[in-house]
């Protein structure tokens, strides 16, 4: 029995399924978690010696690899000198301004410890400052596990085929609207007949938690009009995107000036970190500014902070276009040969992050995705995890890059999917 099988029979005992994120515990694809031991740069290794090229990249933070060492240096300078204060400290003016001067959106941030807390947030300061109630949010996307926007939600939901999930009071969901991604007549639709009750629309406006599916040209500007038509605010839950798609995120590649910006992921660099951000007048409703109350024990600690803004300090100097042709040309190669296995493959890409769909159609939306083959993407994941590269468990999540993989890892990839069976 392996470290990992043998640490994951401990971890059952201790910790509901043996992780602490529903998604780790690869049920959908039929196997057991591997222990990490550590990380360096493109590669993890487990417990029991192995290292595996990632692709998981803790779901998205590490757009800068493992263990990048400007951000370790600056981690440990900080924690020396203590790890919390629950008092403000220089470190948090560094990182709000470094996102501050990246998004055009955001004139303001507030600090919080998770994707979750930013988007939960964001709904609040959404409904205080429009005294309106209802948000819509679309299907198949996923904006963490917020009791509201957990209707019809994406990523671990999408994987384990949960519609939505007990211990969400049906009155909390009645304030929910649903639309299917890309979707536009429906929005007006929706907005025709309840808009004067609607706060905001919530969007990922790259969606990439029913695997990777880019906005359709004409939906994220066709979103921006329609909330500002109805006194509604435009939300992007860039948690995923922001920093990712571009230094600028998702709204300085689509030039789409949202009203609210969730974030998470890339701006902590590895360490628990969420944001709000948005114009002024909105975010001066937040406390203490405001009567509209959020708050967070371990919001803007000093190591937190100091691990983000290292992060995006290095990343300001970083070429995302060149990140953005390696990983077209890598997944677009992947795609080949797996179509040369004679499986259909649908490959949705942008910037560093892509997902291979076994459907004989295209994917822009749920609907669409859900008709994926899970039992050829199950195949695909084992026989690559055998050939030490490391996939998320869900064909309803992205596979990323990063500025530390070589061409030497994209090859290697490639060289391991040429020898799957189907
Ligand atoms: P966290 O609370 O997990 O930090 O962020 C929630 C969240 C919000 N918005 C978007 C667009 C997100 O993708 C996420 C979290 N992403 C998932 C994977 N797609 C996290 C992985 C997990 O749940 O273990």
């Amino acid at each position: 029995m392996s470290q990992s099988s043998q640490l994951f029979a401990k971890a059952r005992t201790l910790i509901p399924g043996g992780v602490n994120s529903p998604v780790r515990a690869c049920r959908s694809v039929d196997n057991e978690p591997l222990f990490i031991a550590s990380g360096k740069g493109s590669r993890v290794t487990t417990e029991e010696g192995r290292e595996l090229i990632d692709y998981v990249m803790s779901w998205g933070p590490l757009l800068l690899g493992h263990c990048h060492p400007e951000v370790s240096e600056a981690v440990h300078r900080t924690v020396d000198r203590g790890s919390s204060f629950g008092a403000p400290c220089r470190q948090e003016i560094d990182l709000a301004e470094s996102i501050i001067n990246a998004l055009p959106a955001v004139d303001m941030v507030r600090m919080v410890n998770s994707g979750t807390e930013a988007t939960m947030t964001s709904l609040r300061l959404a409904r205080s400052f429009t005294g309106k109630e209802k948000i819509l949010k679309f299907i198949g996307c996923y904006h963490g596990h917020v009791d509201s926007l957990l209707a019809e939600a994406g990523s671990g939901m999408a994987t384990l085929s949960i519609p939505g999930t007990p211990g969400v009071p049906e009155d909390t969901v009645k304030q929910t609207l649903l639309a299917p991604y890309n979707d536009l007549d429906t929005v007006e639709s929706i907005f025709q007949e309840q808009g004067q009750e609607i706060a905001a629309v919530i969007v990922e406006p790259v969606a990439g938690n029913m695997g990777l599916v880019p906005p359709r040209e004409g939906f994220l500007q066709g979103l921006r009009a329609i909330t500002e038509k109805n006194n509604s605010l435009l939300i992007f839950d860039e948690v995923i995107t922001g920093f990712r798609m571009s230094f600028a995120g998702a709204q300085g590649l689509f030039g789409i000036n949202p009203d609210l910006t969730c974030l998470g992921k890339i701006i902590g660099g590895g360490f628990p970190v969420g944001a709000l951000g948005g114009k002024k007048e909105i975010m001066e409703q937040l406390a203490p500014c405001g009567p509209t109350y959020q708050a967070g024990t371990l919001a803007g600690n000093p190591v937190a902070m100091a691990a983000g803004s290292a992060t995006l300090n290095i990343l300001s100097r970083m070429d995302y276009e060149n990140l953005s042709q390696r990983t077209a040309r890598f997944a677009s190669e992947l795609k080949n040969i797996l179509e040369s296995k004679g499986v259909p493959v649908q490959l949705n890409c942008l910037g560093s992050a892509f997902t291979l769909f076994f459907s004989p159609d295209p994917v822009s939306d749920f609907a669409s995705a859900k008709k994926s083959d899970t039992g050829l993407f199950q195949s695909f994941y084992n026989q690559m995890r055998k050939q030490n590269i490391y996939l998320a468990p869900s064909g309803f999540e992205c596979t990323f890059t990063s500025f530390a993989h070589t061409d030497q890892d994209l090859e290697t990839t490639l060289e391991a999917a040429r020898m799957i069976q189907f």
